[in-house]
């Protein structure tokens, strides 16, 4: 049985070895604590936002927390796909205008096509129009938006504000998600649903496109 709570202070600390040997070892019967092992790396990103918040981290450490949490999904990433064969849908992921982060995107992505989606990624820093523009041109009706940035929720509300004027607010259900975001964020900006973890992406997602989670 894995100890959660030294993964996630491994992680917060940044103590890369450490975080890598207690994954690895997590891997060794399958994964079957991947998820487990995902949320604790997430707890210890949060501590390296509060450490940083406080002046304790610089942007050095931000970065190089950045890179540590990547390598570590790629060594559970295998065990928390459940790759399904069947087609279900397509849909836009993007984090929104302003925004740089894309970690938890890249990870909501990876499972959102597991889950047999075909998820078109625009990226990260777009800007509202460009998202209302591809989803005109490809007839995409689900919409992700991403963003760990409090500026983001004016991002994601300004880019439910163009799918309004463009008139299409009608035609595609939009999910948000990311750090800042709760059923409050979800209220104000308009959108249809939000979601703390790709299960529940995958879940709301999927109930969109006429296929059980
Ligand atoms: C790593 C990191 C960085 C890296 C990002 C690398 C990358 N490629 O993404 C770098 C170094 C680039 C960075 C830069 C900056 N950062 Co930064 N960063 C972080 C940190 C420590 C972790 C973010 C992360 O990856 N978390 C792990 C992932 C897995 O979690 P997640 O993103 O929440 O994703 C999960 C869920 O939210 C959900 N989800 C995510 N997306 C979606 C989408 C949908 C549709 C759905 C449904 C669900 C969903 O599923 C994911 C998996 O479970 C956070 C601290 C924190 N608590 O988040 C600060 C933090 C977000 N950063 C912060 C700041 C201030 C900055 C900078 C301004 C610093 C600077 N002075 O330059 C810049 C901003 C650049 C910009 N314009 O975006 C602040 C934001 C403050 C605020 N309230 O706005 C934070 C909160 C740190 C802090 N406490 O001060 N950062």
């Amino acid at each position: 049985m894995a100890d959660f709570d030294k993964l996630k202070d491994a992680m917060g600390d940044l103590e890369e070895d450490d975080v890598l040997e207690m994954l690895e070892k997590v891997m060794e019967d399958g994964g079957s604590q991947a998820g487990e092992a995902m949320k604790a790396c997430q707890e210890g990103m949060n501590i390296v936002g509060e450490r940083f918040a406080s002046q304790e981290y610089f942007v050095s450490d931000l970065i190089f927390s950045g890179e540590l949490m990547t390598e570590a999904m790629d060594i559970i990433r295998p065990a928390l796909l459940s790759q399904s064969s069947e087609k279900v849908g397509k849909m836009i992921l993007c984090t929104v205008e302003g925004d740089l982060h894309d970690i938890g995107k890249n990870i909501v992505k990876a499972m959102l096509e597991a889950s047999g989606f075909d998820v078109v990624d625009m990226g990260i820093d777009v800007p509202a129009a460009e998202i209302v523009k591809k989803a005109k041109e490809e007839g995409i009706h689900i919409i992700g938006l991403s963003g760990v940035l409090t500026l983001a929720i004016d991002s994601m509300k300004a880019t439910i504000e163009a799918f309004k004027e463009a008139g299409l607010r009608e035609d595609v259900k939009i999910v948000i998600g990311g750090a800042p975001v709760t059923d409050k964020v979800c209220e104000l900006v308009g959108a249809d649903a939000w979601a703390i973890n790709p299960a529940d992406t995958i879940r709301t997602c999927r109930e969109w496109s006429g296929s059980a989670a």
